[in-house]
């Protein structure tokens, strides 16, 4: 018996087996959720499949959210597959390297439309296709953002200017589907050592500044943030929707 038992989900955003998404794939799979999986090209596909295979998923496919054609693909297959979706976990989120080290003054134009194109955007055009298939279910949509849209985080530059745009979707799109009894909600993580955050430099001086400042003297994990993003698709979050819930171990509330 699971809290989740009968439901259906698909998730956007595993890359490997530290990602925050098969975290989350995992504690949804332990309460009886049946998951669907999506990974951004080929190269992803060899990590991907084996990790939802392992917990029985039937339902994997590739999806670049740059590119509208796989967007439909995905959600056709689910029509045609199951019918009906009751779980859309997305997290996803890329910048150009450059757009992440240099000054954010000299973001170009190239650089920002794809940072907003796959971190914003594809959390817009994803709800959309998930709400035609949640009709009558009490469905629940969940994103991944960072505290970055709230204060600057040097070197975090457009990917801040894209969550901050992620983080106002999350109240337009709840607003929107609230009359449809769907919820929408973010959490907004502390920094964890994903593949997202390997090749960003002084990312480990950030982890211990992070521990030191945060009210539970600690950094959080992914298993932290999957507990939340149960909570929060579960029916005890039922009256939750257009929120942004911290997993930071605290330390947003600080002030010096
Ligand atoms: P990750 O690298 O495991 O996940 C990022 C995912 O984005 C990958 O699966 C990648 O394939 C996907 N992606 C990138 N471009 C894509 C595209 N065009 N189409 C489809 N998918 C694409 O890293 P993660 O840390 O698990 O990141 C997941 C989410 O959590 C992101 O939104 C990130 O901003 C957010 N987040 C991460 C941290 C952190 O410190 N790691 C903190 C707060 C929020
Ligand atoms: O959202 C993120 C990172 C997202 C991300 C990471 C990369 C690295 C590789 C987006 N695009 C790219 N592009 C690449 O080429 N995080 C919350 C993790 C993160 O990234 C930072 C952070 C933190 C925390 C960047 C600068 C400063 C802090």
């Amino acid at each position: 018996m699971g809290i989740l038992d009968g439901k259906r989900g698909v998730i956007f955003g595993v890359a490997n087996e530290r990602s925050i998404a098969w975290a989350i794939s995992r504690a949804l799979h332990e309460e009886g959720a049946e998951l669907a999986f999506t990974y951004a090209g080929e190269v992803l596909e060899k990590r991907v499949r084996p990790l939802a295979e392992g917990i029985g998923a039937k339902i994997i496919l590739p999806c670049d959210v740059t590119k509208d054609e796989e967007i439909d693909r995905v959600f056709d297959a689910l029509k045609r597959e199951w019918g009906g979706l009751d779980i859309l976990i997305h997290a996803i989120a890329y910048a150009a390297k450059e757009d992440l080290s240099n000054p954010f003054v000299q973001t170009g134009r190239q650089g920002f439309h794809l940072a907003l194109d796959v971190s914003a955007y594809s959390f817009v055009v994803l709800s959309r296709h998930a709400a035609a298939l949640m009709e009558g279910r009490k469905g629940s949509i969940l994103t991944m953002t960072y505290i970055g849209s709230e204060k600057v985080i040097p070197n975090y530059n457009v990917m801040g200017v894209a969550k901050a745009a992620l983080e106002a979707s999350v109240r337009y799109l709840a607003h929107d589907l609230g009359p449809k009894g769907i919820r929408v909600n973010a959490i907004s993580a502390g920094p964890i050592k994903t593949l997202a955050a390997a090749g960003i430099s002084g990312f480990k001086d950030m982890l211990h500044y992070s521990s030191e400042r945060a009210p539970l003297k600690r950094n959080i994990d992914a298993e932290d943030v999957a507990r939340t993003a149960l909570y929060l698709v579960s029916d005890m979050a039922g009256a939750v929707t257009g929120e942004v819930v911290h997993v930071d171990a605290g330390y947003n509330i600080m002030g010096m």
